[in-house]
């Protein structure tokens, strides 16, 4: 008989509000982290992560990946959610369920019914990686939440206001936490600050972030 650690393993999760419309939900995709690292791999081998170049001409620190009908992409003619992975010319790898369950499932527990993304932006930072303050201003309808999923080593993670200059508070996200980012959070500015060397049993020395949208 096959034992089902999916089922069977007890995950405690609690939340932790940050300011109105944004909760970080402690250890909620801990019960999923196996299946969501060989989801992942499975990802990576059809679309590798790579390092896009910014609008500017900058590489990005960040490595990235997408699955998803859309998948977010940055070049020297500026940012976009493309259907296309412009290194291989195909579609972005499909959805796994496990990520638009848990991600509608995150949702829900935050208070955003029928979330139903339609893009999975995948982010690895290595040591020393990071990402600096900005706004999610690339997606169509703001009044859609977006759901951030932390794996493997910690970071911190930087949330300010809707100005860039306003104070910023510093938050650890660490290993199986989700975080639920919507109504009047949706536009505030936030970033990573560079990822201190680190190793997790599961991802070795990165940080994989997945953000969960709807972009159209
Ligand atoms: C707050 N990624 O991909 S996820 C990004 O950890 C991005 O890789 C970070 O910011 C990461 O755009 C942070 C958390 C997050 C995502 C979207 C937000 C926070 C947000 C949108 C609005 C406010
Ligand atoms: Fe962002």
């Amino acid at each position: 008989m096959n034992l089902n650690l999916f089922d069977a393993e007890e995950t405690h999760s609690w939340r932790e509000e940050l300011c109105p419309d944004a909760v970080v939900l402690r250890g909620f995709a801990l019960a999923g982290e196996v299946d969501i690292l060989s989801a992942l791999e499975q990802v990576f081998s059809v679309a590798p992560l790579r390092h896009l170049v910014t609008p500017g001409g900058f590489r990005m620190s960040v490595a990235m990946s997408n699955c998803g009908t859309y998948g977010w992409v940055s070049d020297r003619t500026g940012y976009r959610y493309d259907t296309v992975d412009p290194d291989s010319g195909k579609p972005w790898p499909s959805m796994p369920a496990l990520f638009s369950t848990l991600a509608a499932d995150a949702a829900t527990q935050a208070g955003f019914s029928d979330f139903k993304p339609d893009a999975c932006l995948i982010n690895r930072y290595a040591a020393g990686t990071r990402l600096s303050l900005h706004q999610d201003k690339d997606e169509q309808d703001f009044s859609q939440p977006i759901v951030s999923v932390s794996l493997g080593v910690p970071a911190i993670f930087l949330f300010g206001g809707t100005q860039r200059t306003d104070k910023t508070m510093r938050v650890k996200l660490t290993h199986g936490d989700v975080v639920v980012w919507g109504g009047a959070a949706r536009l505030r500015y936030h970033g990573i600050l560079p990822v201190k060397t680190d190793s997790h049993p599961l991802t070795g020395e990165y940080r994989i972030n997945l953000t969960l949208r709807k972009a159209i």
